[in-house]
């Protein structure tokens, strides 16, 4: 077996359900692109998305001896329907923090590939890194773009958490880049009630429900969004969820993204909770992002929806 193919195996057995290697050169093409969505304005108040862009489409700043970047996805579907219709939470949060649960595994990951070659060094990134994940992904031939903007996957659709490890071995395999499969489809353009996906591919996050019950540091979610969340309390599915690809979608094995009843939120609750109950209620939680402050201000907007 070669080194790429126990790497493979490894990752399976650590609980990964698709990997790839790329080779690390810069993104020419992305990088363009990148600069075109930042001069739109697209990214909103995210202002960390200005810093540096080249540095995001070149892993060498990030780790200046990498030769290829090794992409991995974990699937995260679990076959649970949302247990409100107002306070709805994105099934990405329902589960313990992804940043740590994939951090943990591609560590492993890095040192077993250290038992295999010792000249093996490595950075591991999972979402906070300045590096285009999705890109790199592509890449590895893990999945296309979906017209959603986010990473589709044959076998799992797109709910899967990306992850890389980037090294300063060559390393390759036969996959190929896969194919868009989007086709005439425009159910997720349709769909988005803010309108926030402007064009195939083109994400105007600063609309996106994402974006503002999560990113956005304001003291008020802006009333051509909050007049819009249908129900969403911290994140959005719904670009996801009509995605015709998602029909195939898997129930993941990954006890750690089960649903945590400390993630189903009562709005009123949340409104009355002090600091000490929420550093409880949301330990180990991706919704510990949006701060006490920001799950307050979404509750506020989805009350006064209804009220
Ligand atoms: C900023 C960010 C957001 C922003 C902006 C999202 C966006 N689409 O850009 C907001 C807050 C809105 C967001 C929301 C979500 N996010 Co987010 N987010 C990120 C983050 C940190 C950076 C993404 C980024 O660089 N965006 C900038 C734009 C310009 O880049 P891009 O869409 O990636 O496009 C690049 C390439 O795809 C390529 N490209 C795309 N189209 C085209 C077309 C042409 C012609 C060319 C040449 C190139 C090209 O070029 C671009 C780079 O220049 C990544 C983690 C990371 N480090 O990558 C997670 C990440 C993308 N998010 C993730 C998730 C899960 C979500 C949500 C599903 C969460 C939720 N349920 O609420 C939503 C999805 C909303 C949506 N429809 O995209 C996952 C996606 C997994 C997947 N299967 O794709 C990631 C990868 C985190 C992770 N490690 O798993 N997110
Ligand atoms: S996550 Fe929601 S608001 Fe954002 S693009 Fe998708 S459907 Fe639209
Ligand atoms: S809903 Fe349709 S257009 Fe949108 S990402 Fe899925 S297949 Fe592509």
């Amino acid at each position: 077996m070669d080194l790429a193919e126990k790497i493979k195996q490894k990752a399976f057995e650590l609980g990964f359900h698709k990997i790839g290697f790329a080779r690390a050169e810069i993104l020419t093409e992305e990088l363009e692109f990148l600069k075109a969505w930042l001069s739109k304005g697209f990214h909103g108040e995210m202002k960390w998305l200005e810093k540096e862009p080249e540095k995001r489409a070149d892993p060498k700043q990030l780790f200046p001896e990498v030769k290829t970047v090794i992409c991995a996805a974990m699937n995260y579907y679990t076959p649970y329907e949302y247990p409100k219709q107002v306070g709805k939470i994105s099934r990405y949060a329902w589960g313990e923090d992804y940043h740590e649960v994939l951090k943990k595994k591609l560590h492993e990951l890095l040192a077993y590939i250290k038992t295999l070659d010792e000249r093996a060094e490595g950075k591991v990134c999972v979402d906070t890194s300045p590096i285009l994940e999705k890109a790199w992904a592509v890449k590895a031939g893990l999945g296309w773009i979906g017209k959603h903007t986010n990473l589709i996957t044959k076998e799992y659709g797109s709910w899967v958490f990306l992850g890389e490890i980037l090294i300063n071995l060559e390393i390759s395999d036969s996959a190929t880049i896969e194919t868009d499969h989007c086709g005439n489809c425009r159910a997720c353009i349709d769909a988005c009630p803010t309108n926030a996906i402007s064009e195939p591919y083109q994400l105007n996050a600063s609309l996106c429900i994402s974006y503002a019950t999560i990113e956005l540091r304001k003291a008020e979610i802006p009333e051509t969004i909050s007049k819009k969340l249908e129900g969403w309390f911290y994140g959005c599915d719904i670009c996801q969820e009509v995605c015709p690809w998602n029909r195939f979608q898997k129930p993941t094995e990954q006890e750690a993204f089960k649903p945590r009843a400390n993630t189903i939120v009562d709005l009123e609750e949340i409104l009355s909770m002090d600091e000490k109950k929420y550093a409880e209620r949301f330990r180990r939680s991706a919704m510990k992002r949006a701060k006490l402050h920001g799950l307050k201000r979404n509750a506020k907007a989805l009350k006064s929806n209804v009220s």
